[in-house]
Parts: structure tokens; C-alpha cells; sequence
């Protein structure tokens, strides 16, 4: 069309007059300015969402008629949300919480909505609960405090006389409810799901997602301050790992499991507070999902995306987990909420690129234009369009269960054991994990001002492990537990732990700290060594512009301190210079920086005269090589260091590894220990870091 000529001011009388009810522009900007938000979600209101595809490893048409497994070399795309569950939509991202993991598959069938979390369990048994637990742990309707936060009276209070939260209390005061990353979390399907292959036979299965990087999280200190610094700390992370083509990889995999063997385990596989332990039951990976596309328009988009867990195709099929059945409930009733239509289906992000063949017609902001007089079955005017399947293979139509009982409303004796699979997991946490819990508990129950409260959870806990709960009283002033209120069981499942992921510096991020004067090759022959391994670095320094290294060379500055923090980084490196040394040791954000990675145990390196700023800030129980040290790579605890790494870049006709005297091989050596570093993540031996103030 043709412009407006003026979009700056609107039409009045006169210059210094009023604004004239005419101005018909002024009026339709302002209208669709006030109108331009929808309800927010009212749980996982705060989310992330990026494009992409899944694809199978091989056709599992054995198991499932749901086309999206069929063929390993069709691509179906997908589009991912992840979610934080309490705060609202401008909430930080890395505060203690479960984790949404929803995914639209665009089949060739229809949308499949898999609206999962990062967690294998739920907090609840019965979906009739689920308005009580949520109004617990949302902000209190007196005050509207805390935000995203489960740390008030109102939730523990409702947890310490819900027994049954027990396991996911569990998870939920674990590392895993603080991911490092998107890309670094798992997914899970929780409910019991059924499979449904083209002879009308069911399977029992439980969906996970793999991240290809391993299961990564930050510590509780970390977050808390990326809570201020960043808040966007995980959407950007999800943005920028997109745009630079680090795409996100997970795996699908399904626990199967044959009807005949139902009753064959000590839970209910309808109850949604407990996992299938892998160890039992094995993951078989299936698939893979690259998340390889940011979205142009977020409100169109990741606001606007609708899953409800009753978008299924042929082939997947529910089971009677009471917490499923209400979901297909809610999620239709929710989005009605959220977008006062009917509708929401037809638009761009929600819609199926399967044509969709059916009688609907009407209401708010209808976009398909159907066509003819027949809207109505049965018909003889349209052909008797559109058909139903009527015994068609390929039709939609749930499994043939066998169903008889009388009409209660009564919990099932096989969902009464609500505290092994919490003692599993706490049994099957590294000693680090263990200690993560502990303080998250005294934290979490910390807040809460109500005594009764804290002593009915040590109670709780005292049911999960004796150990345990007598940790936890300690942190809170609750008197220790004297009995264990029941015998730990001692099993394990040791694929629960983190420790055990996959570890990899791939994506990982690292700051060089540097000044005016700093060790040219030292910088760039780290930075090119780590860049081969697939970590990125950036260079940081208290102003921002251009430093000048000993060689004249001049770099970047990419951060300030001021801008950043060790928190935004997972290690940090401190190439030599004496110049640049100096000045860093003469600034507090230099030495708090390494103190701070120190303490939330991240890798640290130093080359030469960088060595000594690490001694500025007296590392409690490191021991760093002395200035005429050899040129020898040391490397304990995660601390990488190299005295006198010399001139990397020419090999010295002396001896390698005189004093004095640097040599390539040495700096290899040195920059592979730190990529070695860099790849365990964290160095929990770290066991004086408590004392380091940071
Ligand atoms: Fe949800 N949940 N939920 N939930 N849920 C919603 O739907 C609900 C549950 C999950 O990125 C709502 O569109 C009930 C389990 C995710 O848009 C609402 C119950 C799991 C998302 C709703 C549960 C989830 C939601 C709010 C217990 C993991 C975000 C806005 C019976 C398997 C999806 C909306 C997105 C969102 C209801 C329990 C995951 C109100 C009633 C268990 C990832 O419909």
C-alpha cells in the first residue's frame, strides 16, 4: 500500500491544540498497542522456544503406526519449547525449578504434542491436586511473593502433608532443576504412555530425551547472581548456541514395556511420581531432534504456541495414569483461556501440515474459508464428506482396553509407597550431589518462617534416609531425627547421577583475563587451541576498546567486567605478560572473578606471570609453581598452570623445558590439560573452596 505521511504526530487543531477524535490513525496504533498481550500461561509462563526436525534411526513400525517413527529418512519438523513452571513470563531463567521440554511434531499424520519436563516424575499422583499444588507454589494471593521461587511457608507447607511429593522434592533439590544450558538437560514424557502398532498390539513406553552434550547444571550461588546479571541467561544461551550453529542435539529413547509385564514391578506404572529404573528397564535410542532454527517473531511464536497432550496421531495412546487423564483436560480448557478461541489451532505456529478434514466452522478469528453447504454428518449432499476411518488401518483409534470397576473416587493401594524411588535417588547421588541437596534444603526451608513446617519435612526426609534428614535439621534448627523412621532400602540406580553423563568441551565457554601488555602467543595460541575443541573464548578487561599485547599486537576486549562475571563463563584462562598481570592484580573484579570460578569449581588456567594472580587470590589448597619454576604443565583439581610458557610460537634451539625457556610442545601440553579441564565441567575435589570468600 501507500505510506502515511506523518507517524510522529497525531492530528490535532492547531499546533498546541487538542487531539481531534478523527485522528483514525492515532486511534488504530494506540488500539492495537493496548490489545498487544495475551494471558500468560499460568504455569510455565516463562519460556524459550526454537525450530527443527527429528529424525529416526530405523523404522519402528514393530512398535508404533505413528508415521513420525516410521521411515529413518524422513525428517518431520518439530518446534521446541523449554519452560520454567512457577514465575511469570519476565521471570529470571535460572532459578531452582522444574524444567518444561514441549515439543510439536508436525507429522505427516496431524501434531503430536510430547508436553514433557526435565524431570521423570511428578509431584503429585492425581491431577485433582494440581490447582492446590500450584496455588501453593506460586507467589502467595495475599502479597504476590516470592516470584519463580518455591521458597515460602505456602509450599512446604502444602509438601510437608503431601507425603507423595517425596521423590519429587527429591529431584527438584538436585542439580537438575538448575540446567547449565538447554542443550544440557533431559527430557521426559513422565506418564506411561501406550504404543499402538498397525495389528491394533499396545506396548507401555516411557519417551526421554538425551542431550548430546550430557546432562550439564550450574551451583545454587551461580544462578542466584545470574539471576540479576542475566536473567535471559538461558534463553540466550538457546538463541546463541542457534545462531552460531552449535545446534542442539537430543536422542530420543523409550523404555518398553509388554503388556503381559504390567504388574511385574514394586510401583504402579500409572503412577506419575515414579521412573521405570534404567537398569530394569534399558533405554533404546530411537531417534534424534536438532534444534536448528531461532524464531523470527517470539510472540507469534513461543507465546503463541498451544500444545495440549491430547494431539496424538495414530499409534500413540494414553494410559489411565490419573495425572495424564486430567492433563487432557486442562490443556484444551487452558488454551481457551489464553486465546478466547477455538481457533488457536489455525494459527501459523500451531497448525498441522497434514490437510484437516472435518465439520468445525466459526468463531473468534476463524481462518480457514471453508467451502460448500455441507458442514454436517451424516450427509448425502457432500458425498458423505469428510469420512470417517470406519476400519481404515490408518485411522486414529484408541487401544482396546479391557475396563471393570465399580465408580470411586479412591487412590490405588499400588501408588501407597511414596518414599523408595526418593531413596533410590538419594542413594544413587555422587557425595557432591548429596551435599547440593542438603544446602538447597536449608535454603528452600530456610525461608520458611513457620517451625512446625521445617520439622514435618525433617520428618519427611527422616522417611527417604536417616543421613539425610539429620543434615537437613542441622542447616535449620530442627532437632536432629534420633531413629530412622525406616530402613533404607540401599539400592541404586547409578544411571540417576550426573556424574555419570557425558562430558565434552564442546559449546563450553571460556574467559581470558587480560590487560595491556599481555602475552601475545600465550593468548592466542590457547584461544586457537581451545577454539579446534569446540570452546569459545572471550576476552575480559575492565574497559572496552582494543588491548595492546607485548608483541604490539592488538585485540578486542569482548566483555567487561562491569558487563560480565565468571557466572556468564564455564572456566577461565590467565595468559603471562608482567603488564597485564600487574593491572589485573590491582583490580578487585580480576581477583573475585578467579575466586569465584574457583569456588563454584570451574576449570582455571594461568600461563606465566598469570600464575601470579592466581596466588592474589589465595586459592585455599592449590599450590601454584613458583616464579623460576620449570616449564612444565601442572594440572590438580582443575587448575592448569605453566611457568615461563616462554615464546610458543618459536621453538627454542635449548633444551625443552629449561628454566626460562618455553617450548610448542609444552604449550600443547598445557592447552590440552585445560581442554581435559574444561571438559569435566566442575571439580567438586575442590574441598577447602568453601573458604574462599566469593
Ligand atoms: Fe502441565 N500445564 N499440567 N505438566 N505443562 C500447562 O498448559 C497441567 C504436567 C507442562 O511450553 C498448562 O498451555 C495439569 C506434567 C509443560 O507451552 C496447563 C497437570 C508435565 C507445559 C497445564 C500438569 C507438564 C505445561 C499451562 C497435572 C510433564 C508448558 C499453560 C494433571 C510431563 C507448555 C498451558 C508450553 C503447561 C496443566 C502436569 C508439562 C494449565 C492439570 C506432569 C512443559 O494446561
Amino acid at each position: 500500500g501507500v505510506p502515511i505521511d506523518d507517524n510522529q504526530n497525531s492530528l490535532k487543531a492547531g499546533v498546541r491544540g487538542p487531539t481531534l477524535m478523527e485522528d483514525f490513525i492515532f486511534r488504530e496504533k494506540m488500539t492495537h498497542f493496548d490489545h498487544e498481550s495475551i494471558p500468560e500461561r499460568v504455569v510455565h509462563a516463562r519460556g524459550s522456544g526454537a525450530h527443527g526436525f527429528f529424525q529416526p534411526y530405523e523404522s519402528l513400525t514393530d512398535l508404533t503406526q505413528a508415521a513420525v517413527f516410521a521411515d529413518p529418512s524422513v525428517k518431520t519438523p518439530v518446534f521446541v519449547r523449554f519452560s520454567t513452571v512457577v514465575g511469570s513470563r519476565g521471570s529470571a531463567d535460572t532459578v531452582r525449578d522444574v524444567r518444561g521440554f514441549a515439543t510439536k511434531f508436525y507429522t505427516s499424520q496431524g501434531v503430536w504434542d510430547l508436553v514433557g519436563n526435565n524431570m521423570p516424575i511428578f509431584f503429585i499422583q492425581d491431577a485433582m491436586k494440581f490447582p492446590d499444588l500450584v496455588h501453593a507454589l506460586k507467589p502467595q494471593p495475599d502479597n504476590e511473593m516470592p516470584q519463580a521461587s518455591a521458597a515460602h511457608d505456602t509450599f512446604w507447607d502444602f509438601a510437608s502433608l503431601t507425603p507423595e511429593i517425596m521423590h519429587m522434592i527429591m529431584w527438584v533439590l538436585s542439580d537438575r532443576a538448575l540446567p547449565r544450558s538447554y542443550a544440557m538437560m533431559d527430557g521426559f514424557g513422565v506418564h506411561t504412555f501406550r504404543l499402538i502398532n498397525a495389528q491394533g498390539e499396545g506396548v507401555f513406553v516411557k519417551f526421554h530425551w538425551r542431550p548430546a552434550l550430557g546432562t550439564h547444571s550450574l551451583v545454587w550461588d551461580e544462578t542466584q547472581k545470574l539471576a540479576g546479571k542475566d536473567p535471559d541467561f538461558n534463553r540466550r544461551d538457546l538463541w546463541e548456541r542457534i545462531e552460531q550453529g552449535n545446534f542442539p542435539e537430543f536422542e530420543m529413547g523409550l523404555q518398553v514395556v509388554e503388556e503381559a509385564d504390567e504388574h511385574k514391578f514394586d510401583f504402579d506404572l500409572l503412577d506419575a511420581t515414579k521412573i521405570i529404573p534404567e537398569e530394569q528397564v534399558p533405554i533404546r535410542l530411537v531417534g534424534k531432534m536438532t534444534l536448528n532454527r531461532n524464531v523470527d517473531n517470539f510472540f507469534s511464536e513461543t507465546e503463541q504456541v498451544a500444545f495440549h497432550i491430547g494431539h496424538v496421531v495414530p499409534g500413540i495412546d494414553f494410559t489411565n495414569d490419573p495425572l495424564l487423564q486430567g492433563r487432557l483436560f486442562s490443556y484444551l480448557d487452558t488454551q481457551l483461556n489464553r486465546f478466547h478461541s477455538a481457533n488457536f489451532h489455525e494459527l501459523p505456529i500451531n497448525k498441522s501440515i497434514a490437510p484437516v478434514h472435518n465439520n468445525q466452522g466459526g468463531g473468534f478469528m476463524r481462518r480457514t474459508i471453508g467451502k460448500g453447504r455441507v458442514n454436517y454428518e451424516p450427509n448425502s449432499l457432500g458425498d458423505g464428506r469428510p469420512k470417517e476411518g470406519a476400519g481404515a488401518p490408518d485411522a486414529f483409534r484408541s487401544f482396546m482396553e479391557r475396563m471393570d470397576g465399580h465408580k470411586v473416587r479412591r487412590r490405588s493401594e499400588t501408588f501407597s509407597d511414596h518414599f523408595s524411588q526418593a531413596t533410590l535417588f538419594w542413594n544413587s547421588m555422587s557425595d557432591a550431589e548429596k551435599e547440593h541437596i542438603v544446602e538447597a534444603a536449608h535454603f528452600e526451608l530456610g525461608k520458611v518462617e513457620t517451625k512446625a513446617i521445617r520439622a514435618r519435612m525433617v520428618d519427611l526426609f527422616n522417611h527417604v534416609d536417616h543421613e539425610l534428614a539429620r543434615r537437613v535439621a542441622r542447616g535449620i534448627g530442627v532437632p536432629e531425627p534420633t531413629q530412622p523412621e525406616t530402613q533404607n532400602h540401599g539400592r541404586s540406580s547409578p544411571a540417576l547421577s550426573m556424574e555419570r553423563t557425558g562430558k565434552s568441551p564442546k559449546t563450553r565457554k571460556i574467559a581470558i583475563l587480560a590487560a595491556d601488555g599481555f602475552a601475545a602467543a600465550e593468548l592466542t595460541s590457547v584461544r586457537d587451541a581451545l577454539k579446534k575443541q569446540g570452546v569459545t573464548s572471550m576476552t575480559v578487561s575492565k574497559f572496552g576498546g582494543m588491548i595492546t599485547g607485548d608483541d604490539a599486537t592488538e585485540i578486542e576486549v569482548d566483555k567487561m567486567f562491569v558487563t560480565t562475571g565468571s557466572i556468564m563463563f564455564d572456566g577461565v584462562y590467565v595468559p603471562g605478560g608482567r603488564d597485564s598481570i600487574t593491572t589485573l592484580q590491582n583490580q578487585g573484579d580480576a581477583i573475585h572473578f578467579i575466586n569465584e570460578a574457583f569456588r563454584h569449581c570451574k576449570p582455571i588456567a594461568a600461563a606465566s606471570e598469570g600464575v601470579d594472580l592466581l596466588a592474589s587470590a589465595e586459592l585455599p589448597g592449590v599450590s601454584l609453581p613458583s616464579a623460576n619454576g620449570t616449564g612444565k604443565v601442572s594440572s590438580a583439581h582443575g587448575v592448569v598452570t605453566l611457568r615461563n610458557a616462554g615464546n610458543p610460537g618459536a621453538v627454542s634451539s635449548k633444551v625443552k623445558g629449561a628454566i626460562g625457556v618455553g617450548s610448542a610442545a609444552h604449550m600443547d601440553d598445557f592447552a590440552d590439560q585445560f581442554t581435559q579441564a574444561i571438559a569435566q565441567h566442575r571439580h567438586w575435589s575442590r574441598s577447602m573452596k568453601d573458604q574462599v570468600p566469593a
